[in-house]
């Protein structure tokens, strides 16, 4: 006769950890027109007018506001998206990552 199968009844420990969340922040500057900011956010963040424009007064007041939050690598290419639109029309509308706690 064949040897018995002996199945496993312990599961193997799998630690399959959530990966961590970016959030994409707005940066205040003193040059960009508010209308600008505006229309970026709503470009790239595709956010409704009234949205972007509470998001572009909180950066303009406090400094910074979070825009959105993302895994790692997508909150980094929308940062670099929306700070390159700044560029091509010569603004320094800055747009960050930082992950969240
Ligand atoms: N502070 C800018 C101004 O008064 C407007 C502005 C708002 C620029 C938010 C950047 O992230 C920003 N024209």
């Amino acid at each position: 006769m064949s040897d018995p199968i002996t199945v496993s009844r312990t599961r193997p420990d799998l630690k399959v950890e959530r990966p961590k969340l970016h959030k994409v922040l707005l940066v205040n500057d003193d040059f960009t027109p508010r209308g600008f900011v505006v229309r970026v956010l709503r470009a790239e963040s595709r956010m409704a007018e009234e949205q972007a424009g509470r998001v572009m007064m909180t950066a303009h007041r406090r400094g910074v506001c979070v825009v959105a939050v993302f895994t790692k690598d997508v909150a980094e290419e929308k940062a670099t998206a929306a700070t390159e639109a700044g560029r091509r029309e010569g603004y320094p509308l800055l747009f960050t990552t930082e992950p969240e706690e």
